[in-house]
């Protein structure tokens, strides 16, 4: 059972935290609530216990109102955490990337409503959210799939310091059509952040960000020796890994990916694993990380390695760090398939906007496993380490070797 907080005890929590960074515990960012407690209240009466909280960079009310415990949020806040809250017994998530919790949100609706479940998705945003398409984009998805999400707009008309008025002009009351989104209106007592001039940082405890974020282990697969000497195509290796990938119950996203069964790669696969996509590199990544977190292994398709510089925020902002950010809690086994078009793929060649092999940037961009195999038997070996990867996975495949 829940405690039911009330609007007293919430802003004395806050008030406990503010003291502690006046008192040089807190040397980084974090983010007070204030102003909003009885609005919170009512929309947590709606809420139940086993639903997911998807929250924000301003989510300590969030967290104590679905249940995690004060004395373990304090911990965290004190351990630098407090843009960080997970807790995964109790459905909890969050990010502080502006845009970036919408299409997750959905993704794990999608895993619900898939599962026959009786539990909600409730993604709380600022009014920033408001701010670019992602959130429009996992709005449209939920209202078009009807799955069992609501968004929270928290407006409390400022991002950082920027009224809403300053940034949108006579736009900036935006009003949504949609049967997904509550939003509500508040002043917040806090300012946007505690100013670093307020505490005397010599007299603060200061640790390195590894050990805020213990970095992870690498992972480490066979080396399927077992497969070698195998006589089999470049092209028929991946319909192969995808055919088994689809026999172990993968589900495949993307644009196109039934009628066009992703150029044939598809072909064996059961037409209900494939989810036909917007064209919406981001919200299909988001998608996807919200449907590995119910137990789902998506497998992204993308068809040129430029669409997923669109999609950059779910893959390096979110798929990449959040096994690590919330300290192993959740994790991300999502596969992408990234197809590099580079101009010595002849027919499929198309200009410098389609033809780039991001292969290196994402190498450092991202932490996770690379594979770019060169024969058929790399691919097969690429596939199946994705099959048993905890986290994600990106395989590059060439066109020119299809
Ligand atoms: C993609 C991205 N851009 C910029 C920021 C920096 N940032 C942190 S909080 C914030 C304002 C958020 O405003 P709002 O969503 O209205 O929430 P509030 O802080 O008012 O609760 C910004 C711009 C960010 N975290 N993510």
């Amino acid at each position: 059972m829940r405690k039911q907080w009330t609007k007293e005890e919430l802003i004395a929590f806050e008030n406990e935290i503010s003291d502690l960074y006046l008192d040089n515990k807190l040397p980084f960012i974090f983010h007070l609530a204030g102003g909003n407690e009885e609005q919170l209240i009512n929309i947590f009466k709606d809420i139940k216990e086993d639903d997911y909280i998807i929250s924000n960079h301003r989510n300590h009310y969030h967290a104590l109102l679905h249940g995690i415990p004060p004395e373990k949020l304090k911990q965290m806040i004190l351990d630098g955490r407090s843009m960080y809250v997970y807790d995964r017994k109790r459905n909890f998530f969050c990010s502080a990337i502006i845009g970036g919790t919408p299409a997750i949100a959905a993704g794990i609706a999608w895993a619900l409503k898939k599962k026959k479940s009786k539990q909600r998705v409730w993604c709380f945003v600022g009014d920033a959210n408001e701010d670019s398409g992602h959130l429009f984009e996992a709005v449209r998805y939920v209202d078009g799939f009807e799955l069992p999400c609501t968004f929270i707009v928290e407006n409390n008309n400022r991002s950082v310091e920027a009224t809403n008025e300053e940034r949108w002009g006579k736009t900036a009351e935006y009003k949504w059509n949609s049967p997904s989104v509550i939003k509500y209106h508040y002043v917040i007592t806090y300012p946007h952040t505690r100013r670093p001039g307020m505490i005397d940082l010599s007299k603060a405890v200061r640790k390195t960000d590894e050990e805020y974020f213990p970095l992870l282990k690498p992972q480490t697969f066979p080396s399927f020796e077992e497969l070698n000497g195998l006589d089999i195509t470049y092209n028929d290796a991946v319909i192969q890994s995808m055919t088994e990938l689809g026999e172990k119950g993968a589900v495949f996203l993307g644009y196109s990916v039934k009628k066009g069964d992703a150029m044939g790669t598809l072909k064996n696969v059961p037409d209900e694993q494939k989810i036909e996509t917007p064209v919406a590199e981001n919200l299909i990544s988001g998608l996807a990380i919200g449907m590995s977190f119910e137990g789902f292994r998506p497998v992204i398709y993308f068809e040129r390695h430029d669409f997923m510089l669109v999609a950059a925020d779910a893959i390096c902002n979110h798929m990449d760090k959040i096994e690590r950010i919330s300290h192993g809690e959740y994790k991300v086994p999502v596969i992408i398939r990234a197809v590099a078009v580079a101009s010595d793929a002849g027919p499929f060649y198309a200009g410098p906007t389609h033809s780039q092999d991001l292969t290196e940037v994402f190498q450092k961009l991202v932490s996770f496993p690379i594979f770019d195999p060169v024969t058929g038997i790399d691919v097969l070996k690429a596939f199946k380490s994705a099959q048993l990867s905890k986290g994600p996975v990106m395989i590059i495949e060439r066109k020119s070797r299809y």
